[in-house]
């Protein structure tokens, strides 16, 4: 019953996003608990990483249940006018994965000339099957698939900026160019792509979310905590995925 009324509530919303109907307020500003949005012209909802090797089965599946939010992320395609897709993307021979590195390990830390850089088991390597979207993943209305990562020695969490901190990936033009201001963040890791992410927004002067119940992390040693706390700090709004789809 309540399925049957949330999904008749979804279509409504759905309908609503594309004639531009019911004007229920989104105002850009604070977002205080419980505040409806309703995404416009000007939001768009960032889908991080969705790829087969973060998700159960991958070679970095390391954010426990990325399947589990498939189908809300898929829910959430349907009330957001603007939709871009993210790929991690690396030659073989990354600088991020562990055996790039002889005498290092998977998930331990090392210090590289921007700065400190997590290893990682090799993931999402160019052209791979761990590479590619979910096919579980629904959302083709999306505009844009943008990828990252593809510079050897620089890795690149942000889908905005790689790691260095000074390489741009053009993404910040495209929504301006396309008079976007709001960006809704879900996806994989919470605690590293999808912050990242979410405070290169912020720094590039879009009004910033986090649909914390679209996204999941990774958690190493406090890291979800850790990363929750710099995207406060650094503005980043903390939402849930009803106060998009009640709308
Ligand atoms: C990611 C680790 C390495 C992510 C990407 O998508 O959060 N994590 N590369
Ligand atoms: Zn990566």
């Amino acid at each position: 019953m309540y399925k049957k009324d949330r999904r008749t509530l979804l279509k409504f919303a759905a309908a609503a996003a594309v004639t531009g109907g019911f004007g229920v307020a989104s105002t850009a500003g604070e977002a205080a608990t419980g505040q409806i949005f309703k995404p416009g012209d000007d939001s768009v909802m960032i889908v991080v990483d969705m790829q087969n090797d973060f998700l159960p089965g991958g070679s970095l599946s390391a954010a426990k249940g990325g399947d589990e939010i498939i189908p809300l992320i898929n829910r959430l395609g349907t009330v957001f006018p603007n939709i871009v897709i993210t790929q991690d993307w690396h030659p073989a021979g990354h600088i991020s994965f562990a055996s790039s590195h002889p005498g290092t390990k998977p998930f331990q830390t090392i210090k590289l000339p921007y700065g400190e850089q997590m290893l990682w088991p090799d993931h999402c390597v160019q052209g791979s099957h761990g590479a590619e979207l979910s096919n579980k993943l629904e959302l083709a209305t999306a505009q844009l698939i943008i990828r990252k990562g593809y510079h050897k020695n620089i890795d690149s969490y942000s889908v905005f900026e790689e790691a260095d901190h000074k390489t741009k990936t053009g993404l910040a033009g495209y929504l301006k160019q396309r008079g976007i201001s709001k960006v809704f963040c879900t996806g994989v890791a919470t605690d590293f792509c999808v912050a990242w992410t979410a405070m290169d927004a912020r720094k590039a002067g879009f009004t910033t979310y986090v649909i914390e119940d679209a996204s999941r992390g990774v958690d190493i040693d406090g890291s979800l905590a850790k990363a929750w706390d710099a995207m406060t700090k650094k503005g980043v709004h903390r939402i849930q995925s009803n106060s998009v789809l009640s709308a």
